[in-house]
Protein backbone atom coordinates (compact mmCIF):
# COMPACT_ATOMS: atom_id res chain seq x y z
CA UNK A 1 0.00 0.00 0.00
CA UNK A 2 3.04 2.23 0.18
CA UNK A 3 4.25 2.10 -3.61
CA UNK A 4 2.47 5.88 -4.47
CA UNK A 5 3.16 6.41 -7.84
CA UNK A 6 5.31 9.15 -8.99
CA UNK A 7 3.79 12.62 -9.41
CA UNK A 8 4.20 14.91 -12.44
CA UNK A 9 7.72 17.76 -11.90
CA UNK A 10 7.47 21.14 -12.33
CA UNK A 11 9.08 20.31 -15.77
CA UNK A 12 6.03 18.69 -17.19
CA UNK A 13 4.17 21.88 -16.55
CA UNK A 14 4.71 24.86 -19.52
CA UNK A 15 7.07 27.39 -18.37
CA UNK A 16 4.75 30.09 -19.13
CA UNK A 17 2.13 28.85 -16.69
CA UNK A 18 4.36 28.27 -14.40
CA UNK A 19 5.51 31.88 -14.27
CA UNK A 20 1.93 33.10 -14.09
CA UNK A 21 1.68 31.07 -11.01
CA UNK A 22 4.78 32.44 -9.32
CA UNK A 23 3.40 36.51 -10.18
CA UNK A 24 0.54 35.87 -8.00
CA UNK A 25 2.47 34.06 -5.54
CA UNK A 26 0.92 30.47 -6.35
CA UNK A 27 3.37 26.86 -7.08
CA UNK A 28 1.96 23.93 -7.38
CA UNK A 29 2.23 21.20 -4.84
CA UNK A 30 2.17 18.14 -6.55
CA UNK A 31 6.06 18.28 -7.97
CA UNK A 32 6.94 18.54 -4.17
CA UNK A 33 4.52 16.41 -2.56
CA UNK A 34 6.38 13.46 -2.06
CA UNK A 35 9.25 14.81 -0.62
CA UNK A 36 6.94 17.07 2.00
CA UNK A 37 5.22 13.38 2.90
CA UNK A 38 7.29 10.98 1.78
CA UNK A 39 5.52 7.38 1.57
CA UNK A 40 6.47 4.96 4.37
CA UNK A 41 9.09 6.49 7.17
CA UNK A 42 10.51 10.31 7.46
CA UNK A 43 13.20 11.18 6.30
CA UNK A 44 16.36 13.59 7.15
CA UNK A 45 18.75 15.58 6.09
CA UNK A 46 20.64 15.01 9.81
CA UNK A 47 23.72 12.61 9.41
CA UNK A 48 25.94 10.92 11.78
CA UNK A 49 28.65 13.47 13.04
CA UNK A 50 31.68 13.07 15.24
CA UNK A 51 33.21 16.59 16.58
CA UNK A 52 36.56 15.80 17.91
CA UNK A 53 37.74 17.33 21.11
CA UNK A 54 40.97 17.04 19.55
CA UNK A 55 40.36 18.96 16.66
CA UNK A 56 38.17 21.43 18.56
CA UNK A 57 40.29 22.62 21.45
CA UNK A 58 42.88 23.95 19.78
CA UNK A 59 41.09 25.54 17.35
CA UNK A 60 39.38 27.10 20.24
CA UNK A 61 41.78 28.03 21.85
CA UNK A 62 43.08 30.10 18.59
CA UNK A 63 39.50 31.82 18.72
CA UNK A 64 40.57 33.18 22.62
CA UNK A 65 43.96 34.34 20.99
CA UNK A 66 41.72 35.75 17.81
CA UNK A 67 38.59 37.58 19.15
CA UNK A 68 38.38 39.25 22.37
CA UNK A 69 35.07 38.44 23.87
CA UNK A 70 33.83 42.31 23.42
CA UNK A 71 34.02 41.31 20.19
CA UNK A 72 32.52 37.74 20.12
CA UNK A 73 30.25 37.91 22.78
CA UNK A 74 30.13 34.17 23.07
CA UNK A 75 33.10 32.99 22.06
CA UNK A 76 31.66 29.93 20.57
CA UNK A 77 32.66 27.08 17.97
CA UNK A 78 29.18 25.43 16.64
CA UNK A 79 29.23 21.92 16.01
CA UNK A 80 27.51 21.99 13.23
CA UNK A 81 25.95 18.99 10.62
CA UNK A 82 27.36 18.57 7.23
CA UNK A 83 24.08 16.97 6.54
CA UNK A 84 21.97 19.98 7.65
CA UNK A 85 24.07 22.68 5.66
CA UNK A 86 26.80 24.02 7.84
CA UNK A 87 26.03 27.57 7.98
CA UNK A 88 22.74 26.56 9.47
CA UNK A 89 24.48 25.95 12.56
CA UNK A 90 22.12 22.83 13.33
CA UNK A 91 23.08 19.44 14.71
CA UNK A 92 20.05 18.43 14.15
CA UNK A 93 16.71 19.68 13.07
CA UNK A 94 15.77 21.62 17.02
CA UNK A 95 19.12 21.03 18.51
CA UNK A 96 22.51 23.28 18.32
CA UNK A 97 25.69 22.52 19.93
CA UNK A 98 28.50 24.53 20.42
CA UNK A 99 31.39 24.83 22.54
CA UNK A 100 32.36 28.03 24.16
CA UNK A 101 35.34 29.31 25.59
CA UNK A 102 35.73 32.04 28.89
CA UNK A 103 39.10 32.81 29.32
CA UNK A 104 40.23 33.74 33.06
CA UNK A 105 38.77 37.19 34.00
CA UNK A 106 36.43 37.08 31.52
CA UNK A 107 32.48 37.70 31.97
CA UNK A 108 29.51 37.14 29.55
CA UNK A 109 26.86 39.54 30.46
CA UNK A 110 23.73 39.45 32.04
CA UNK A 111 21.00 38.44 29.40
CA UNK A 112 17.90 36.38 28.59
CA UNK A 113 16.53 35.04 25.62
CA UNK A 114 13.91 32.84 24.54
CA UNK A 115 15.67 29.90 23.38
CA UNK A 116 15.99 27.17 26.04
CA UNK A 117 19.80 26.67 26.89
CA UNK A 118 21.79 23.84 29.00
CA UNK A 119 25.74 23.90 29.32
CA UNK A 120 27.46 20.78 30.00
CA UNK A 121 30.83 21.46 31.35
CA UNK A 122 34.03 20.01 29.91
CA UNK A 123 37.19 21.51 31.04
CA UNK A 124 38.28 23.85 33.52
CA UNK A 125 37.90 25.39 37.01
CA UNK A 126 36.52 28.23 38.67
CA UNK A 127 33.75 29.47 36.51
CA UNK A 128 30.06 30.36 37.44
CA UNK A 129 27.04 31.18 36.02
CA UNK A 130 24.24 33.09 38.08
CA UNK A 131 20.79 31.89 36.08
CA UNK A 132 17.70 33.13 37.74
CA UNK A 133 19.66 34.92 40.84
CA UNK A 134 21.55 31.76 41.56
CA UNK A 135 25.34 31.13 41.43
CA UNK A 136 25.73 27.54 39.79
CA UNK A 137 29.07 26.00 40.18
CA UNK A 138 30.57 24.89 37.09
CA UNK A 139 32.35 21.40 37.53
CA UNK A 140 33.52 18.83 35.17
CA UNK A 141 30.47 16.96 33.76
CA UNK A 142 27.88 19.37 35.61
CA UNK A 143 24.62 19.85 33.67
CA UNK A 144 23.82 23.60 34.15
CA UNK A 145 20.28 24.95 33.14
CA UNK A 146 19.18 28.66 31.38
CA UNK A 147 16.04 27.57 30.38
CA UNK A 148 13.50 30.23 28.26
CA UNK A 149 13.48 33.48 29.79
CA UNK A 150 15.84 33.30 32.51
CA UNK A 151 18.45 35.95 32.95
CA UNK A 152 22.09 34.81 33.09
CA UNK A 153 25.73 35.26 33.23
CA UNK A 154 28.94 33.62 33.27
CA UNK A 155 32.10 34.66 35.12
CA UNK A 156 35.85 32.53 35.39
CA UNK A 157 37.07 33.72 38.18
CA UNK A 158 39.69 30.59 38.04
CA UNK A 159 42.97 30.00 36.07
CA UNK A 160 43.54 28.63 32.98
CA UNK A 161 40.49 28.04 29.98
CA UNK A 162 37.34 26.97 31.09
CA UNK A 163 35.27 25.80 28.11
CA UNK A 164 31.80 24.05 28.37
CA UNK A 165 29.25 22.84 26.21
CA UNK A 166 26.35 24.45 25.01
CA UNK A 167 22.99 23.28 24.38
CA UNK A 168 20.67 24.95 22.85
CA UNK A 169 16.93 24.24 20.99
CA UNK A 170 17.95 27.32 18.87
CA UNK A 171 17.18 25.59 15.26
CA UNK A 172 13.30 25.45 16.77
CA UNK A 173 12.99 29.17 18.18
CA UNK A 174 14.27 30.74 14.90
CA UNK A 175 11.88 28.36 12.23
CA UNK A 176 8.80 29.74 14.80
CA UNK A 177 10.10 33.21 14.30
CA UNK A 178 10.62 33.24 18.45
CA UNK A 179 14.00 33.70 19.09
CA UNK A 180 15.63 37.15 20.46
CA UNK A 181 17.74 38.09 23.34
CA UNK A 182 17.37 41.28 25.91
CA UNK A 183 20.58 42.71 27.83
CA UNK A 184 20.26 43.40 31.46
CA UNK A 185 22.42 44.40 34.30
CA UNK A 186 24.21 42.09 36.07
CA UNK A 187 22.30 39.90 38.81
CA UNK A 188 23.03 41.35 42.41
CA UNK A 189 23.54 39.32 45.62
CA UNK A 190 22.91 35.91 44.17
CA UNK A 191 21.84 33.40 46.43
CA UNK A 192 22.85 29.32 46.37
CA UNK A 193 21.39 27.18 44.48
CA UNK A 194 17.62 25.30 45.42
CA UNK A 195 19.05 22.00 47.64
CA UNK A 196 17.09 19.39 45.45
CA UNK A 197 19.70 16.97 46.41
CA UNK A 198 18.24 13.62 47.62
CA UNK A 199 16.08 11.72 45.31
CA UNK A 200 12.55 11.29 46.06
CA UNK A 201 12.38 14.65 48.89
CA UNK A 202 11.68 17.93 47.89
CA UNK A 203 12.01 20.97 49.94
CA UNK A 204 9.03 22.82 51.34
CA UNK A 205 9.44 25.78 53.82
CA UNK A 206 7.39 27.47 55.64
CA UNK A 207 4.84 25.16 54.72
CA UNK A 208 5.02 25.73 51.26
CA UNK A 209 6.17 23.61 48.07
CA UNK A 210 7.84 26.04 45.26
CA UNK A 211 6.22 27.70 42.49
CA UNK A 212 9.12 27.92 40.12
CA UNK A 213 8.59 26.19 36.53
CA UNK A 214 12.35 25.85 37.05
CA UNK A 215 13.08 24.74 40.48
CA UNK A 216 16.60 22.93 39.66
CA UNK A 217 18.96 24.77 37.45
CA UNK A 218 22.27 22.56 38.60
CA UNK A 219 22.71 18.63 38.16
CA UNK A 220 25.97 18.19 40.02
CA UNK A 221 27.76 15.30 37.81
CA UNK A 222 29.33 13.53 40.55
CA UNK A 223 25.83 12.88 42.29
CA UNK A 224 24.36 11.78 39.01
CA UNK A 225 27.23 9.24 38.60
CA UNK A 226 27.22 8.10 42.09
CA UNK A 227 23.34 7.23 41.31
CA UNK A 228 24.53 6.03 38.11
CA UNK A 229 26.85 3.79 39.27
CA UNK A 230 23.95 2.42 42.11
CA UNK A 231 21.82 1.53 39.15
CA UNK A 232 24.21 0.18 37.14
CA UNK A 233 25.01 -2.30 40.07
CA UNK A 234 22.05 -3.81 40.45
CA UNK A 235 20.89 -3.83 36.85
CA UNK A 236 21.28 -6.91 34.85
CA UNK A 237 24.51 -5.94 32.36
CA UNK A 238 22.21 -6.86 29.32
CA UNK A 239 20.33 -3.65 29.87
CA UNK A 240 21.27 -0.07 29.19
CA UNK A 241 21.28 2.27 32.14
CA UNK A 242 20.70 5.53 31.95
CA UNK A 243 19.43 8.26 34.80
CA UNK A 244 16.74 11.25 33.11
CA UNK A 245 16.94 14.74 34.21
CA UNK A 246 14.14 16.00 35.49
CA UNK A 247 12.16 18.55 37.04
CA UNK A 248 12.29 16.94 40.18
CA UNK A 249 8.96 18.31 41.46
CA UNK A 250 7.23 17.28 38.54
CA UNK A 251 9.39 14.38 37.34
CA UNK A 252 8.78 15.77 33.41
CA UNK A 253 11.76 16.80 31.30
CA UNK A 254 13.70 18.78 32.55
CA UNK A 255 13.60 22.01 29.88
CA UNK A 256 10.40 22.24 27.66
CA UNK A 257 11.95 20.96 24.19
CA UNK A 258 15.12 18.52 24.86
CA UNK A 259 15.18 15.96 27.38
CA UNK A 260 18.52 15.41 29.44
CA UNK A 261 20.04 11.72 29.97
CA UNK A 262 23.21 10.27 31.95
CA UNK A 263 24.54 6.69 30.67
CA UNK A 264 26.68 4.44 31.78
CA UNK A 265 28.35 1.32 29.94
CA UNK A 266 30.51 -1.10 32.77
CA UNK A 267 33.62 -2.65 31.44
CA UNK A 268 33.59 -4.40 28.03
CA UNK A 269 29.74 -3.67 27.94
CA UNK A 270 27.68 -3.40 24.05
CA UNK A 271 24.67 -2.73 23.57
CA UNK A 272 22.14 -2.11 20.78
CA UNK A 273 19.82 0.98 21.53
CA UNK A 274 15.62 0.92 20.25
CA UNK A 275 15.51 3.03 17.10
CA UNK A 276 13.74 6.02 18.29
CA UNK A 277 12.22 8.46 16.29
CA UNK A 278 14.10 12.06 17.80
CA UNK A 279 17.52 12.94 16.49
CA UNK A 280 20.11 12.09 19.93
CA UNK A 281 23.49 13.77 20.61
CA UNK A 282 25.49 12.26 23.30
CA UNK A 283 28.89 14.13 24.61
CA UNK A 284 31.74 11.59 26.49
CA UNK A 285 31.70 12.32 29.87
CA UNK A 286 34.58 9.84 30.60
CA UNK A 287 35.88 6.31 29.35
CA UNK A 288 35.80 5.29 25.49
CA UNK A 289 34.51 3.31 22.89
CA UNK A 290 32.82 2.75 19.79
CA UNK A 291 29.19 3.51 18.05
CA UNK A 292 27.48 1.66 15.03
CA UNK A 293 25.09 4.34 13.65
CA UNK A 294 23.22 3.31 11.01
CA UNK A 295 26.10 1.18 10.26
CA UNK A 296 28.54 3.85 10.08
CA UNK A 297 31.33 3.82 13.15
CA UNK A 298 32.18 6.69 15.15
CA UNK A 299 35.27 5.75 17.59
CA UNK A 300 35.09 8.33 20.42
CA UNK A 301 37.35 9.40 23.48
CA UNK A 302 37.15 11.68 26.48
CA UNK A 303 34.57 15.09 25.54
CA UNK A 304 34.10 13.79 21.77
CA UNK A 305 30.41 14.97 21.03
CA UNK A 306 28.18 12.38 18.29
CA UNK A 307 25.03 12.70 16.46
CA UNK A 308 22.46 10.01 16.01
CA UNK A 309 19.37 11.57 14.06
CA UNK A 310 15.77 9.82 14.32
CA UNK A 311 15.29 6.69 13.39
CA UNK A 312 18.85 5.84 13.34
CA UNK A 313 19.76 2.04 14.50
CA UNK A 314 22.46 2.70 17.19
CA UNK A 315 24.76 0.34 18.63
CA UNK A 316 27.12 1.52 21.57
CA UNK A 317 30.35 -0.37 22.51
CA UNK A 318 32.68 0.16 25.72
CA UNK A 319 35.92 -0.03 24.53
CA UNK A 320 37.50 -0.73 27.87
CA UNK A 321 37.74 -3.96 29.41
CA UNK A 322 38.47 -1.90 32.93
CA UNK A 323 36.47 1.23 33.26
CA UNK A 324 32.72 2.36 32.90
CA UNK A 325 31.78 4.75 30.07
CA UNK A 326 29.89 7.30 30.99
CA UNK A 327 27.47 9.94 28.20
CA UNK A 328 25.67 12.71 28.53
CA UNK A 329 23.11 12.80 26.31
CA UNK A 330 20.38 15.12 24.91
CA UNK A 331 17.49 14.63 22.72
CA UNK A 332 14.26 15.99 21.04
CA UNK A 333 11.98 13.48 22.27
CA UNK A 334 10.20 16.47 24.29
CA UNK A 335 8.87 17.83 21.09
CA UNK A 336 7.94 14.67 19.61
CA UNK A 337 5.55 13.96 22.24
CA UNK A 338 4.02 17.10 22.93
CA UNK A 339 3.02 16.73 18.79
CA UNK A 340 2.42 13.41 19.05
CA UNK A 341 4.93 11.84 16.63
CA UNK A 342 7.01 10.20 19.45
CA UNK A 343 8.30 6.80 18.33
CA UNK A 344 10.26 4.17 19.42
CA UNK A 345 10.54 0.41 17.90
CA UNK A 346 12.97 -2.48 18.88
CA UNK A 347 15.88 -3.60 16.24
O1 LIG B 1 25.37 31.40 26.39
O2 LIG B 1 23.51 32.39 26.00
O3 LIG B 1 26.33 28.86 22.31
O4 LIG B 1 22.80 32.79 23.59
C1 LIG B 1 24.64 30.37 21.64
C2 LIG B 1 23.74 31.35 21.97
C3 LIG B 1 25.38 30.29 23.90
C4 LIG B 1 24.45 31.72 25.64
C5 LIG B 1 25.44 29.85 22.61
C6 LIG B 1 23.67 31.80 23.26
C7 LIG B 1 24.49 31.27 24.24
Amino acid sequence: MNDLHDLGTLQDLPADYVDALRAVNLVPLWPSLRSLIPPGAARTATQPTCWRWSAIRPLLLQAGELTPMEKAERRVLVLANPGRGLDNLQASSCIYLGMQLVLPGETAPNHRHTPNAARIVVEGEGACTIVGGEKCAMRHGDLVLTPTGLWHEHRHEGEGPFIWLDVLDLPLMVYLDVSFVLQGDAQRDPRPPAAYGASGVVPRINGERTSSAHPQLRYDWQRTREALEALHRQTPREQLVEVVYVNPETGGDCLATIAFSAMMLGAGEEHSCKRMSPARVFHVIEGHGHAQVDGMRIDFGPADTFCVPGFATLELANGSSAKPLCFLTADESPVHRKLGVYEMCNG
